[in-house]
């Protein structure tokens, strides 16, 4: 019997999930073959997934050693944004604990392409640091647990795209909300950067499609992009598409 946990909540996340669905666990009818989908919950309304699914924290890796045991979880993938560095730690540990096997399902971060202008930076900090002290109009598309970070840096105008509406009024006195939700067009980020003036993006290096499209719409109008590099994540064995982890689950290849 083998049984998966996707940590998801990503596009590729998504994408494999729905392979998973259709061929793996679909191909063996006495039910040898379990998948299921993990989200964190950040969101009010993630994407509805072809898995059964469950959403929120484990509780710390005591608590994804009691799941993955309790469920009788053999496979993790972990398919989780490389931003989410909590994750992926806990997810490593975790499993070698309860005697899982895990792999990262993983895209390669961007690089830079001919006519970009993008500063390379460590983190929130080091990107409020790399913006100037007023007067610039920052599209921010880092989510909103990373807003606040900005609100040092008061006299600059900021765009923010979320997820979901704020609840509560944001720490930045100077900014505008667009709540919308991935993934985007270059074209239609390139109108929304022109309608707003934009004169800096703000981005993580997510890499993948989900979250390029502003990229590709900041070269186009050459704006210089403050790129925020990933956090470092521990060893572990890291596939970059869904035939990879196939052969994985199927023969540990
Ligand atoms: C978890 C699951 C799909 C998945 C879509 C990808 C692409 C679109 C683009 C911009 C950048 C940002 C943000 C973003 C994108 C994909 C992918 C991606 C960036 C969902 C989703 C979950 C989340 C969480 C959410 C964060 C936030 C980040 C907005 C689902 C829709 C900025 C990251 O408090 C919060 O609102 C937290 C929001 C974490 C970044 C952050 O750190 O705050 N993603 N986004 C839900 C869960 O686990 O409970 O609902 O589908 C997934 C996607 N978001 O198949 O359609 O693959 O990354 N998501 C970033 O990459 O910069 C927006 O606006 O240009
Ligand atoms: P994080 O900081 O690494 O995780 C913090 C805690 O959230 C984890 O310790 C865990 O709680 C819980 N968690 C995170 N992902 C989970 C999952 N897939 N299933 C169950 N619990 C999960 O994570 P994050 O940066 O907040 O990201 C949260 C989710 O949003 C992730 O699934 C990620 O793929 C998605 N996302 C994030 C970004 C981003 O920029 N960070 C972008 C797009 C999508 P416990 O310790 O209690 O287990």
């Amino acid at each position: 019997m083998t049984k998966l946990l996707l940590l998801g909540g990503t596009t590729e996340a998504s994408g494999l999930a729905a392979h998973l669905a259709e061929t793996w666990v679909a191909e063996d009818p006495v039910a040898g073959r379990q998948a299921v989908f993990s989200y964190a919950g950040r969101t009010a309304r993630p994407a509805q997934q072809p898995l059964p699914c469950r959403v929120g924290g484990f509780g710390g890796v005591a608590g994804l050693v009691d799941y993955l045991r309790r469920e009788g979880i053999t496979h993790v993938v972990d398919a989780t944004h490389p931003f989410a560095a909590q994750m992926s730690r806990n997810a490593v540990l975790a499993a070698a604990e309860a005697g899982a096997d895990l792999v990262a399902y993983e895209r390669p971060a961007w690089g830079a392409q001919p006519g970009d202008s993008w500063s390379h930076v460590a983190d929130i900090d080091a990107a409020v640091a790399a913006l100037p002290d007023a007067g610039a109009r920052v599209f921010l598309a880092i989510g909103k647990q990373h807003v606040a970070a900005f609100a040092t840096k008061p006299d600059n105008h900021y765009l923010l795209r979320l997820v979901d509406a704020p609840e509560a009024p944001l720490a930045l006195p100077d900014a505008s909300v667009i709540v919308a939700r991935g993934p985007f067009a270059a074209a239609d980020d390139a109108a929304l950067m022109r309608q707003h003036n934009i004169t800096h993006v703000v981005a993580k290096n997510a890499g993948g499609s989900g979250a390029e499209a502003k990229l590709i719409a900041a070269r186009s109008l050459g704006l210089p992009v403050v790129m925020i590099e990933r956090p470092a994540l521990p060893a572990r064995r890291v596939l970059g598409s869904v035939p990879e982890v196939m052969r994985w689950l199927d023969h540990g290849a």
